[in-house]
């Protein structure tokens, strides 16, 4: 939590999701006579290298690795120690999203923070707080917890109540109330619903929201900042993934993530300032 404030004091808010699809890597590495794990870890590096600077976080997708079983995690292991060497003030989310009873929980948290040595997970609410206690116990370590996901069908479970309390509305008001007991939990909330965004907000305050759904989703990042900045008009991790690493398919495409990072963190600024403004006017 310590790491993203410093990364928001400097007005970066943006994270980039290093989401490696073997099929959509540059013809440049694609064909390249490498092994699979060199491929990624060089086009991971590269994105990493050009926009480590303006980024509040890095998250990696555990399952564009797993897909690819030992060498997509050795390149899994590979991209988070190259982050911890070249930009070890920015955080990385292994976005997992675990859960499990607790004895098992104890095996995903070794894994997620002692071996893979990330700085925040996500994860499933669905086994409630007693199993997710070896997560919740890691002090010094992110506990972002789904609440309103960026899918079409997102409302099937997440919706369930009435007009009044929907079921994401009581994983907020959980997370924030009995979760949250080491200052260590975020949510998630996906930018295509800024409406459950809203309402989540009012639920919890200043806890940090992690929100997805921005680039190749359509999300509307005006409504999502305007609903998802806490008090401080901070709190807020915006992710993009293929938005970013996939903006150019030339050997200029870590040029061109920058190129996407820079303006989407230029837009981000911009409408907050407007915000800032308005409020002291
Ligand atoms: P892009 O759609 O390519 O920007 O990728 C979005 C990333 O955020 C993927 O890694 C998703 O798995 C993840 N994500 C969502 O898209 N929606 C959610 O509700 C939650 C997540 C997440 O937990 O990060």
């Amino acid at each position: 939590m310590k790491m993203l404030k410093a990364q928001w004091a400097l007005g970066k808010f943006v994270c980039v999701g290093l989401d490696p699809d073997e099929t959509k890597l540059p013809a440049h590495i694609r064909d390249e006579q490498k092994l699979l794990s060199d491929k990624i870890i060089n086009f991971n590096r590269d994105i990493v290298d050009a926009t480590k600077d303006l980024v509040c976080a890095f998250k990696p997708n555990s399952a564009f690795y797993e897909q690819y079983g030992v060498p997509g995690l050795v390149a899994l292991e590979q991209t988070i120690l190259h982050i911890k060497a070249v930009a070890p003030d920015v955080p990385v989310i292994l976005d997992a999203k675990r859960a499990d009873i607790g004895n098992t929980n104890d095996g995903y948290v070794k894994s997620a923070f002692d071996y893979f040595k990330a700085d925040a997970i996500t994860v499933h609410p669905y086994l409630g707080s007693e199993a997710m206690k070896p997560f919740l116990d890691r002090k010094d370590k992110g506990i972002i917890v789904l609440c309103r996901t960026s899918n079409k069908g997102a409302g099937e479970f997440q919706d369930f109540g009435n007009a009044f309390h929907h079921l994401y509305q009581e994983v907020a008001e959980s997370v924030a109330q009995k979760w949250n007991y080491n200052g260590n939990c975020l949510l998630v909330v996906g930018a295509t619903y800024p409406g459950e965004l809203s309402t989540i907000r009012k639920i919890v305050g200043d806890m940090p929201i992690l929100i997805p759904g921005i680039g190749a989703q359509g999300g509307d990042l005006e409504k999502s900042l305007g609903a998802g900045f806490d008090a401080h008009k901070e709190g807020i991790i915006i992710n993009s993934s293929r938005g970013i690493i996939y903006a150019s398919s030339g050997e200029d495409f870590a040029e061109a993530a920058r190129r996407e990072t820079e303006k989407l963190s230029g837009q981000i600024v911009d409408f907050r300032e407007l915000i800032l403004q308005g409020e002291r006017a």
